[in-house]
């Protein structure tokens, strides 16, 4: 069976959340989306340190990508969904100051409720725009909050497989990924949903 690994894509609203899991999990970019709490899924072949007797070097990994609404409708899912989450993008639009000013609230949010190992990553997503914060900005809130940036466009595909890629590797060193697979059945979804690539629904 693939491996499994799991994203959620969290941050303020409209900062492109739903864009971006469609075009990690489709590649295709629309405009105007709106679509609630749901989770979507891409297997992927991936490098490894270790070779395998089927596959040499290389292993099958199933992305389970979830985007976590912003909507003020889901807030109450949002705990469970931050304390079920190892990995999580926090996003914010480079175009708008707010969601940038944002950041940290989330973030308090996220440490609330995950386990002291999930790790967070910052996504500047909409780069494909004028950036309306400086990097000297970003800069000192990641090293303030000690993580990662990365800066992406859902519209112009750029960066989104890398920091995809990075966070399965990241997660590998920490040996997450194990931790995940070992525990298939803590959660009220079927495993047997997520066989499929594409769009998949919450239980
Ligand atoms: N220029 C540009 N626009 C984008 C990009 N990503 C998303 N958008 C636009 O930003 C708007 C919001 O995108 P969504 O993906 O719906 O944002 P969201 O964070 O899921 O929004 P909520 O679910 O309502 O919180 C839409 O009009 C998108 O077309 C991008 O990379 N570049
Ligand atoms: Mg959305």
């Amino acid at each position: 069976m693939d491996e499994i690994f799991d994203v959620s894509l969290t941050g303020h609203y409209c900062v492109g959340k739903t864009a971006v899991a469609r075009r990690f999990v489709n590649n295709v970019y629309d405009d105007g989306l709106y679509i609630p709490l749901e989770f979507s899924c891409k297997t992927i072949e991936v490098e490894t340190q270790h070779e395998s007797q089927d596959n040499g070097n290389k292993k099958r990994v199933r992305f389970r990508v979830w985007d976590i609404s912003s909507n003020y409708g889901f807030r109450d899912t949002r705990p469970l969904q931050y304390k079920r989450s190892h990995n999580i993008i926090l996003l914010f639009d480079l175009s708008n100051v707010s969601s940038f000013e944002h950041v940290p609230i989330v973030y308090r949010d996220i440490k609330k409720y995950s386990s002291s190992d999930t790790i967070v990553y910052l996504a500047g997503n909409k780069c494909d725009m004028h950036a309306a914060i400086s990097k000297r900005e970003i800069y000192n809130l990641c090293s303030a909050l000690g993580i990662k940036y990365y800066e992406i466009s859902a519209k112009d595909n750029i960066g989104i497989d890398v920091l995809f890629n990075d966070m399965y590797h990241e997660a590998t060193k920490r040996d997450l990924t194990n931790k995940l697979n070992n525990n298939k059945n803590q959660y009220s979804y079927k495993l047997e949903d997520t066989k499929t690539d594409g769009k998949c629904t919450m239980l």
